[in-house]
């Protein structure tokens, strides 16, 4: 307690203390600051007792911040997750229950989709977590969701709403891909036309058809690799490998692999060998540095 102490200030500290929530200990230090002692002895105090209070609000704006993002909508962050952007009616619908077993509603009437859709994805076995977000001119399209997404799928029409979009999201981390949908309403020539002209503004873009299936491999493909991430399968000695790899960041080790299947489990870990494009030849031993290649098969051997 310092030297000359207000007496609100002495019941403002104790407050602080017993106070159990961040909010209790804000509004407590609000008191403290407002009975600080003003004479010079008391000068590291109050710069104490300032910046304690700067921190403890910073810190409760990160969390209501965080919680405005996908902690709102509930979904849980899959390691590979796209969200699907675009107009009403431009088939975000259409595309997500086409990649997905989601089943959203497919409507000729605008904004049918209020709430986001989740779907997961298959590519060749490994999962991507696909969101169809509400019309981004909607009062129900998701900025949250958008911004945490590792990559944004941006559906079109034509290159006026590319560029419209592209500002929605300039801020926005995730790796763009804009898919011209509805091509198989367009004739050869349409076609060639509106690539030259995404392919001058140098977009990374794809033609495709959410209701034919046209262009969708190359999308695929184009998706997962806007993500920059390895797929490693694990086996068990004698056995085949597993259908469904671990997904890693490019450059990830053999430590990596058994940590993400179990927090520890690198140090039970007594012999690994390794299958595919990182290694030598088929089952040769390797550290647990040993840096992984997409498409990689690691098997471990415990104590
Ligand atoms: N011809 C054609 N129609 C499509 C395509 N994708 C979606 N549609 C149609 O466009 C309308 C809106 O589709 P929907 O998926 O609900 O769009 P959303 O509002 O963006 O979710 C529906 O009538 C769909 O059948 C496509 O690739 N080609
Ligand atoms: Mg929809």
């Amino acid at each position: 307690m310092p030297v000359n102490a207000h007496p609100e200030y002495t019941y403002a500290e104790k407050e602080y203390d017993l106070a159990e929530t961040d909010e209790d200990r804000l509004i407590a230090l609000e008191k403290m600051i407002s009975f600080l002692p003003g004479h010079k002895g008391a000068e590291k105090l109050r710069a104490q007792i300032k910046l304690r209070y700067k921190k403890l609000k910073e810190k409760l704006a990160r969390e209501k911040k965080s919680k405005k993002g996908n902690s709102k909508t509930g979904i849980k962050k899959e390691d590979m997750q796209a969200v699907i952007i675009g107009k009403t009616k431009s088939g975000k619908s259409s595309l997500l229950s086409l990649l997905t077993n989601a089943k959203p509603e497919i409507a000729e009437y605008e904004f049918a989709t209020r709430f986001p859709a989740v779907g997961i994805m298959d590519y060749n076995g490994a999962g991507i977590q696909l969101i169809e977000v509400p019309a981004v001119e909607s009062e129900y399209y998701d900025k949250g969701i958008v911004n945490s997404a590792d990559s944004i799928i941006i559906l079109i029409a034509n290159l006026e709403e590319a560029k419209e979009i592209e500002k929605v999201v300039e801020r926005s981390q995730g790796k763009k891909i804009f898919a011209l949908n509805k091509i198989d309403l367009l004739s050869e020539n349409e076609k060639r036309k509106m690539s030259a002209t995404l392919q001058s503004k140098k977009y990374n873009f794809v033609l495709i058809s959410a209701k034919t299936g046209e262009g969708i491999e190359e999308f695929k493909e184009r998706l997962f690799k806007s993500f920059e991430r390895i797929r490693i399968y694990t086996k068990e000695p004698g056995k085949e490998k597993t259908h469904k790899p671990i997904i890693l960041s490019p450059n990830s080790n053999v430590k990596d692999v058994a940590e993400k299947i179990l927090k520890g489990f690198a140090s039970r870990v007594q012999q690994t060998r390794i299958w595919g494009p990182s290694s030598k030849y088929p089952g040769q031993i390797v550290g647990l540095n040993h840096e992984l290649k997409d498409l990689d098969a690691v098997e471990f051997k415990t104590k």
